[in-house]
């Protein structure tokens, strides 16, 4: 595979690389490096972003000097590498303030501080000039179903979210936000567990038009779901703004291993659909290939950067070989067979009206459901082909 450039937009958060890799049952294993020292190794790998939390810059209580100190060090470094600082998200997970959440938080008190962290680091997203303004609702939810009043939450969360969202247009910012769905885990289950529970709870919100998702695929598959499905449905729904990847093996712990050494076929689709977008046209991701991993706590520093490369390298090797798979007659043949082009046809005729619907007697009274219920779709050989271009 040649090697990755910024031309393919490949991101990395600062707490990815920057992980010390303290898990629940041992100790740090790694060192860790100021953030800004991670730059320049990222831009020579031919990473072309970084993304940071606000804590992943300076620390819960840094003063104002410091704040701005650290901050402006990370954007030097990631000028003089000629990273662009794509996303800026905010910590709302890590100090003990915050172990019921921040927007859903019971305590009143706690929700008005979490908001206004959230609003300082919106400003800080935009002195950045960072695109999207990701929101992880880690500890928002509960382990306990007596501990919360269910209504009265989601209500907090719809009030937290549109006054962000308010707080960005009146300021003017070029920002979009990205929720980010996961199921469980710090909370035992997080309210928006899914990427249709987000969409669901952002069409209710009153600004709405700038809040968007961004799926990790080790979240969706978490809660045992697709990934590129759910990638497909945000698209179809004009929402995916911003994308995590990585890779999980089953349903188990939040592995957040490299890009597709979790399940590998599933990561050859959504490559294929970030890459050669809908079979039938339709709307395309254009935004970052944004890397939300973790280096195993096995591994050292050299370990640290084995892993960011592997993640490039495998979407580089899918890409290549979902091009193939697309270009490939044969693929174009057997998608004819099973009439996915025929899915983008409308199913009423543009004008058909319900009563000439109603009266069309081919389309019921006289439809041969046995000779239609007995038709071939081969998608067992389509996806088999797909797996030759993939391991063939
Ligand atoms: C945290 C989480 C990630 C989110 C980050 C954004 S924080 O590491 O596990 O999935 O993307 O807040
Ligand atoms: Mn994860
Ligand atoms: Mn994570
Ligand atoms: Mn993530």
């Amino acid at each position: 595979t040649r090697t990755p450039t910024p031309h393919d937009k490949f991101s990395f958060g600062l707490w990815t690389v920057g992980w010390n890799a303290v898990d629940p049952f041992g100790a740090a294993t790694r060192e860790v490096l100021d953030p800004w020292e991670y730059t320049a190794k990222l831009a020579e790998l031919g990473a072309w972003g970084i993304t940071f939390h606000d804590n992943d810059v300076f620390d819960f209580d840094a003063s104002d000097t410091e704040r701005a100190d650290r901050v402006g060090k990370v954007k030097q470094a990631a000028d003089a590498a000629g990273l662009k600082i794509e996303m800026v998200t905010t910590n709302t997970f890590t100090h003990p303030v915050f172990k019921d959440g921040g927007l859903t938080n019971n305590d009143r008190s706690i929700r008005r501080f979490g908001l206004r962290k959230i609003l300082r680091n919106v400003d800080l997203a935009a002195e950045m000039g960072a695109d999207v303004f990701v929101m992880w609702g880690g500890r928002e939810g509960a382990e306990y179903d007596s501990s919360k009043d269910l209504n009265a939450a989601f209500d907090r969360y719809r009030e937290g979210l549109d006054t962000v969202a308010a707080y960005i247009k009146q300021r003017g910012y070029d920002l979009r936000i990205g929720l980010e769905p996961k199921p469980n885990e710090p909370r035992g289950d997080i309210f928006l567990p899914t990427v249709g529970h987000a969409l669901a709870l952002i069409a209710e919100l009153d600004n709405g038009d700038i809040v968007g998702l961004n799926p990790e695929v080790g979240h969706e598959q978490m809660a045992n779901l697709n990934y590129t499905h759910a990638l497909g449905q945000a698209l179809n729904a004009g929402k995916l703004f911003h994308i995590d990847l990585n890779g999980q093996s089953g349903l188990k712990y939040d592995q957040d291993k490299c890009f597709g050494h979790g399940d590998l076929p599933s990561a050859f689709f959504t490559v294929d659909l970030l890459e050669n977008g809908f079979p039938g046209g339709g709307p395309r991701y254009e935004g970052p290939r944004h890397f939300d991993y973790k280096p195993s706590r096995t591994e050292g520093i050299g370990g640290v950067w084995d892993s960011a490369k592997a993640n490039m390298e495998m979407y580089l090797m899918l890409a290549e070989k979902a091009r193939a798979f697309r270009a490939d007659p044969v693929t174009r043949e057997l998608m004819e067979a099973a009439s996915i082009p025929e899915l983008a046809v409308s199913t009423l005729a543009e004008g058909e009206t319900l009563d000439d619907f109603l009266a069309d007697e081919a389309s019921f009274e006289n439809f041969d459901a046995e000779a239609a219920g007995a038709r071939e779709y081969r998608f067992v050989e389509l996806y088999q082909h797909a797996m030759r271009h993939l391991i063939g």
